[in-house]
């Protein structure tokens, strides 16, 4: 059976779930996403990732046409029909069809997408021995131009540093703001460990306020370590005594080296490997 897509209240067959070429979510990147998971069949964090979809929508004057009820359930609804228990879901809203010109005023129904698919996943044993990562050229929006956390479909800052990560041979890029501060990842947030405790740059470094992010502060506030959301730099990364990202698709992995400098013992590190434990356990639980 081929995978149903859901295109505006609609199911489609995946080779028939086309929108429009005039739609400006493809002429100008006008529209928001969200990247979700399911584990056993329960959506992660739905009403987050809802919450955060809509907000993103409000902040680039995007009015979703349906209620977040309704997208929630949409969403659970999709998964269900297409018998998925451990998914990735892709939620897309556009701007819609329009003209060829900025003007959304010129644009007819915004398109709600949802995507429920196998997820692609990291290696594991990247997990096991951790991931290098580089520091990319490129610096993360500035906020007053696209704000980082809008998870818009203009993903082009991201996807240049990602290109320079793959051609410096890493699979992941540290993007600094325009103040040269770190940010985050291009689909990931960054936390560091110094003598036990954790640290993470704040929302107001220019970064997506990660949904995967936000549990690990409260799984690790709740294992009794101290986190400090504070301004970072690359130094405090270099000689970090763990370093690990946080995301949808890569839930918590350990970093291991930075810029060609092993952090730490250059090993996943006993922190680390104890959130990724307790994260484990969270999804594999009632969440
Ligand atoms: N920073 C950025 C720039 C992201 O895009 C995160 C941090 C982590 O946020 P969450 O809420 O996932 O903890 C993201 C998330 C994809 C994909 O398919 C991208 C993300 C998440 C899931 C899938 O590209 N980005």
């Amino acid at each position: 059976m081929s995978l149903k897509v859901y295109i505006g209240g609609k199911l489609y067959d995946k080779a028939d779930a086309k929108v429009s070429v005039y739609d400006h979510g493809l002429l100008y990147g006008d529209g928001v996403f969200e990247g979700i998971r399911a584990y056993s069949g329960r959506v992660f964090r739905l009403k987050q990732h809802v919450d955060r979809l809509f907000e993103s929508a409000q902040s680039i004057y995007l009015k979703i046409p349906m209620s977040r009820e309704d997208m929630a359930r949409a969403i659970v609804d999709t998964m269900a029909v297409n018998d998925l228990k451990d998914a990735y879901i892709r939620v897309v809203v556009t701007r819609g069809a329009g003209s060829l010109g900025l003007d959304p005023r010129k644009t007819t129904d915004p398109q709600v997408i949802i995507i429920t698919d196998a997820i692609s996943l990291y290696p594991p044993e990247l997990y096991e021995h951790g991931l290098k990562i580089v520091t990319s050229g490129t610096m993360r929006n500035h906020p007053s131009a696209l704000n980082p956390r809008i998870k818009s479909l203009n993903y082009l800052n991201n996807i240049m540093a990602k290109v320079e990560a793959i051609n410096a041979g890493c699979l992941e890029a540290l993007m600094l703001n325009h103040k040269g501060e770190v940010a985050e990842c291009t689909g990931d947030n960054i936390f560091v460990v110094r003598k036990g405790e954790i640290h993470t740059p704040p929302i107001d470094a220019g970064i997506l306020e990660g949904i995967t992010r936000d549990v690990v502060i409260e799984l690790a506030k709740a294992a009794g370590i101290t986190v400090y959301e504070r301004t970072m730099d690359r130094h405090d990364v270099y000689t970090a005594d763990e370093c690990f990202l946080t995301g949808t698709a890569a839930e918590v992995i350990p970093v291991v080296e930075c810029d060609a400098r092993l952090i730490g013992s250059g090993k996943p590190g006993p922190v680390t490997v104890d959130l990724l434990k307790r994260f484990h356990a969270l999804v594999r639980s009632d969440h």
